[in-house]
């Protein structure tokens, strides 16, 4: 089986989209899309993805995008471990979980909305930063809300971490480029804990990506 993830390192889709490729044990080559300096709108990557954002995810020849679409495929084609609950109320509660940060939090911290507001609006470096912390900050707490009305034991939906945590451990990630306090947030840093605590996790944090390593950059 061949897999190819045209991602990007500090990318928070690619990062859940990493994870679950390793928790999965399925290797696979990672070929850089920089969105930062525009690669992403290149004729020959809209060619791979047409929306123009990363993660694109290839498997044997055949292409899916959105990180959510990509790691119920992987599901599907290699079972275990399962990310993804069988039972329909447990499945419906890890896409909610998920969703929060993929469809609501996620998308207004992106690069082509950072720079809307630049172009657009005339929005400096310190207003975009504030920006992305109040959004980041707003998803935090959301988790936190959720998960003080069910207790992750110890992760999210039980004993294994699945989709719901790779989506929380994202959401932490984002705070990590702001260098956000956690305080605030005991019961999501102490699932993130637990998360970045596998390799899994941990190796694919964007501060442990090679790129980010050679240009030590956070923007
Ligand atoms: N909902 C998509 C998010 C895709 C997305 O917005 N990716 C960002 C990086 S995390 C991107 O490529 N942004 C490019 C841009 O904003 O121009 C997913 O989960 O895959």
């Amino acid at each position: 089986m061949s897999i190819t993830v045209y991602g990007f390192w500090r990318s928070i889709a690619s990062f859940r989209v990493r994870v679950a490729l390793r928790l999965k044990g399925l290797p696979f080559e990672e070929i850089p899309i920089d969105i930062l300096s525009g690669e992403q709108f290149e004729p020959g990557y809209k060619a791979v993805n047409a929306e123009r954002v990363v993660p694109t995810f290839i498997h044997d020849g055949h292409s899916i995008f959105q990180s959510l679409a990509i790691i119920e495929y992987l599901d599907d084609i290699q079972p275990t471990p399962k990310l993804i609950p069988g039972d329909i109320k447990e499945r419906a509660y890890a896409r909610s979980l998920a969703l929060t940060t993929i469809a609501d939090v996620h998308p207004l911290t992106v690069p082509r909305v950072r720079n809307h507001l630049a172009t657009t609006f005339g929005a400096d470096a310190g207003a975009i930063e504030e920006w992305g912390k109040h959004w980041t900050v707003e998803g935090l707490a959301t988790y936190e809300r959720l998960l003080a009305q069910r207790a992750p034991a110890p992760f999210a939906l039980g004993a294994e971490p699945g989709l719901a945590d790779i989506c929380i451990a994202g959401q932490v990630v984002g705070a990590h480029y702001l260098k956000l306090e956690l305080g605030a947030y005991p019961v999501v840093s102490r699932l993130a804990e637990r998360c970045f605590a596998m390799p899994a996790f941990a190796t694919s944090h964007p501060f442990e990506q090679p790129e980010y390593k050679t240009a030590n950059r956070l923007v």
